[in-house]
């Protein structure tokens, strides 16, 4: 459960999630933008034709969207997916999930220091300065919290584009010693308050390789601007393609370590989750944290076409590391997967969007889920019905 007093909601926004969770919402128009397809086959079928409105999932719940919520280790904000558009693919800082915000305790620790040591031969302080001459533009990259979950309408994945020190050039300012194999990344973790929900504690280890082959960096922008508190600053670590859980905020300390050294509280607390053979001990017995190929609607606009009633199903697709060639989509589990209409997909990292015409035969609850049909891609989430999202059609 959400706790602290920020967590809760005014009258407004009570109403505001009730209306959310009650029926079909209509809002301003104006900012619904159009998928460019490929095929043109989508655009054709809803030409001349009016949007009367978007359905919600059901069976998701009443969390307010878009809207920090607690504080410390139970401070979230579930980003608002249902407006991503392919236009825009960077998710407005305000808007980028939250899972733990800064701690009470976080003003004291200045000036910021990042002890770089372990199995070094001359362990030193790096302080923000000596990071800034190594700040370069890092891209767009998503990240989606581990945790991520139906309940809270899958908020927990965000977009955002940034800026930081590349940890090999990082780790190229200490002589590394040949026993070392592994590095330990830690963050500032001290809460003034007990949390209901979290273990306090955010470290993670990883081979000298996968942070170099997934290009981690420390950042200390994002969207153009410093850091913002709550996403870690004065710096964090991102590893493009890795569960956020990995991506360790308020860092302030980097440690060459060996194979012996025993797995962190957060790599135990995240192991299931980011599909480890159990809970391992040690370190060296995790598999890389990476997001595996995932698709899921964010959206079901309803339409009038010609006098008929018809759907359109807006939906993203990330993780993997392989392009998606096709794209199924499945609207109950006794009908036949289909593919989608439109779908481009340039890179796997950040995300990518696709459409899919849709003309119920009957009203009800229909569960839809999606499915990559080619190549084949490990998608253990996506394969396990983990991003299916339902809705109720009162209207044919
Ligand atoms: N120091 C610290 N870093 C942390 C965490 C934490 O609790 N403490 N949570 C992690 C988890 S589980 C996620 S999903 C991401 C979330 O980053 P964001 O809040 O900027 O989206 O931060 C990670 N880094
Ligand atoms: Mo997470």
């Amino acid at each position: 459960m959400i706790g602290g007093s920020k967590a809760k909601l005014t009258r407004r926004e009570f109403l505001e999630a009730s209306l959310i969770a009650g029926g079909t919402v209509l809002f301003g128009f104006d900012r619904v933008t159009w998928l460019e397809p490929s095929k043109g086959e989508d655009k054709d079928r809803f030409q001349g034709g009016k949007q009367l409105g978007v359905l919600d999932f059901v069976g998701e719940s009443r969390a307010p969207l878009d809207t920090v919520l607690g504080a410390e280790l139970d401070g979230r904000l579930y980003t608002d997916l249902s407006s991503a558009a392919p236009e825009d693919l960077v998710t407005p800082t305000e808007k980028f999930y939250i899972r733990t915000r800064a701690s009470e305790l976080l003003e004291n620790q200045k000036p910021w220091l990042i002890k770089l040591g372990g199995l070094v031969k001359q362990p030193l302080n790096l302080t923000l300065e000596d990071l800034k001459s190594m700040v370069k533009p890092a891209g767009l990259h998503l990240t989606e919290c581990a945790g991520n979950e139906r309940k809270t309408h899958f908020g927990m994945l965000s977009v955002a584009d940034w800026a930081g020190a590349s940890l090999s050039e990082v780790l190229s300012v200490v002589k590394i010693k040949p026993q070392a194999t592994r590095v330990l990344i830690s963050g500032f973790d001290r809460y003034l308050t007990r949390s209901t929900t979290s273990i306090p504690g955010a470290s993670w280890i990883f081979t000298l390789e996968e942070l170099k082959s997934s290009k981690a960096f420390l950042a200390t922008e994002m969207n153009g601007q410093p850091l913002a508190k709550d996403h870690g600053a004065p710096v964090r670590l991102v590893v493009p393609g890795w569960y956020g859980c990995t991506c360790i905020k308020w860092v302030n300390e980097v440690s060459l370590v060996d194979d012996d050294v025993e797995a962190t509280s957060q790599m135990q607390e995240y192991a299931k989750r980011t599909h480890q053979p159990g809970v391992p001990r040690l370190g060296k017995d995790y598999r890389p944290a990476s997001i595996d190929q995932a698709a899921m609607p964010i959206r079901i606009e309803k339409w009038v076409v010609d006098g008929k009633i018809k759907y359109r199903v807006v939906g993203i697709l990330w993780g993997g590391s392989r392009p998606v060639n096709v794209l199924e989509i499945r609207f109950n589990p006794e009908e036949d997967y289909v593919p989608v209409d439109s779908f481009q997909q340039t890179t796997n990292d950040p995300w990518s969007f696709w459409t899919r015409a849709w003309t119920p035969k009957k009203t009800g609850i229909y569960m839809i889920r999606l499915r990559v049909k080619d190549p084949p891609v490990l998608a253990r989430r996506l394969d396990s019905g983990y991003y299916l999202r339902s809705v109720g059609i009162t209207e044919v």
